[in-house]
């Protein structure tokens, strides 16, 4: 089933001509409303009438995640504050988290978009789906949950926490489909183990999963254990939430929603251009968002395009599996953590050295963060060799990490000079989830 056959199965004539059109708009509305692109557009001598084609984006800034840092909170916001109904939040920068306002329209097409992804999955009325990704400031739980009511589905919104519950949920109302992190469908599957209850006693059948990167490994165990066929479901806040593709019954790459989010791949030193089939940067530019839009957003997901037609009859270009990215960002249980976010914690805590190392495992299909850092000298000599002490700055800098940066990490203070030291870049992570 096509929710859009219109959008999602046209020529790719027509679309690159939509695509061009709706460029043209964004720039033009960006360039009124948006003194910062107002700003960067007249500095680089370009206007509106200059954008007419697909072609002509290579003229335009960049945008990164920086750029909206510096002007947080609502810098980068084109429509009135009156427009505004809704507002969410991205985690992962040291200082000030990423702010996104959407319009009513706005949250129309992510609703529609969302709606596209969950019927290319197969999920339709008369399902019972279950939303288990965070609801609040993260797009993942409002994002799908509003999908969801737009396909006509029903939607329980669950959230995260409260695994067991989360199975007699599963299991007393008949859910159908499920929207999670991968990482957490193990989990689910694992705590359904432990409580005795077997696939064939829920009618759990499909499932919706990203927000961090997974395997074909990761898929296979997923679909064996809970019995269900899985999906990729993609998107970042800054562009709209979950939904900027989404895979279809091939299961194989992920349909970009381009007639809203217009994809590049760049490479991610020149910013050069890069053409379908290579590996670079994903940059994506948004052609019909009103609240916050964007011009050529730096993703830092690493991916290529591919437009070769697909079994499923839609006519979208795709993107490959996400391999990595361009800068240290960590996905742990979901949420984006940078490692400079957690030196600038350590750093904040006068006992703490600046040397440390994050090291990241996957136990029980949950990620794990233990934070080693090393103690001060001067804090050491006053007596930190001694047991008690040591566990009361570790629990005080657990909680430090937990309340700024929201993630639970185990924290192992270290005597001064015993991490390791390394001749040439220091390491600061090591991620031992084999998850490429
Ligand atoms: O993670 C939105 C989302 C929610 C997507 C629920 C899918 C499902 P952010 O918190 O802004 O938004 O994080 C965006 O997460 O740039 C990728 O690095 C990563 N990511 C998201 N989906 C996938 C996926 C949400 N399917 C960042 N595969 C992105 C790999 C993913 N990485």
């Amino acid at each position: 089933m096509i929710w859009n056959e219109v959008k999602e199965c046209m020529s790719r004539d027509e679309m690159r001509e939509l695509q061009g059109r709706r460029l043209h708009k964004v720039v033009d509305y960006v360039y009124h409303h948006t003194p910062f692109y107002r700003r960067k557009l007249q500095e680089m001598d370009i206007t509106p009438d200059d954008i007419r084609t697909v072609e002509d984006i290579v003229k335009l800034p960049f945008t990164t995640k920086q750029d909206l840092r510096d002007n947080y909170p609502f810098g980068l916001q084109a429509a009135p504050q009156s427009e505004i109904i809704r507002i969410h939040a991205s985690s992962g920068t040291t200082g000030n988290p990423t702010i996104v306002g959407y319009t009513r329209k706005d949250i129309g097409v992510w609703s529609e978009c969302m709606a596209r992804c969950l019927t290319s999955y197969g999920v339709g009325r008369g399902d019972i789906f279950s939303v288990a990704y965070g609801y609040g400031l993260f797009t993942g739980g409002l994002g799908v949950h509003y999908g969801v009511e737009t396909l006509g589905a029903a939607v329980v919104p669950a959230s995260t926490g409260n695994t067991e519950k989360h199975v007699r949920l599963l299991k007393d109302l008949g859910v159908t489909g499920i929207a999670c992190t991968p990482s957490y469908a193990l989990h689910l599957a694992e705590t359904m183990e432990k409580m005795g209850v077997s696939r064939d006693e829920t009618k759990l059948r499909v499932g919706a999963f990203g927000a961090e990167p997974w395997t074909e490994n990761m898929r296979k165990e997923i679909e064996e254990r809970l019995g269900i066929k899985a999906f990729n479901l993609y998107g970042l806040s800054e562009i709209m939430g979950p939904c900027v593709s989404y895979e279809c019954s091939a299961q194989h790459n992920s349909h970009i929603n381009e007639d809203h989010y217009l994809p590049e791949i760049v490479d991610p030193v020149t910013l050069e251009p890069l053409p379908y089939g290579q590996q670079g940067e994903l940059v994506f530019t948004t052609l019909t968002k009103e609240g916050m839009p964007l011009l050529r957003y730096r993703t830092r997901d690493l991916t290529s395009l591919e437009d070769t037609p697909c079994s499923c009859g839609r006519t979208s270009v795709k993107m490959t599996k996400i391999v990595g990215r361009s800068d240290d960002m960590l996905i742990i249980r979901g949420i984006n953590v940078f490692p400079s976010q957690v030196e600038s914690v350590l750093l904040s805590m006068p006992e703490c050295a600046p040397r440390y190392l994050l090291v990241v495992d996957r136990q029980d299909n949950l990620d794990t963060l233990t934070v080693q850092v090393e103690v001060r000298q001067e804090y050491f000599d006053q007596g930190f060799d001694t047991l008690t002490p040591i566990t009361e700055l570790e629990k005080k800098i657990s909680a430090r990490l937990k309340s700024v940066l929201s993630i639970s990490a185990k924290v192992q203070v270290k005597a001064p000079n015993s991490l390791e030291r390394s001749e040439g870049k220091s390491k600061f992570v090591i991620d031992n989830r084999n998850i490429r």
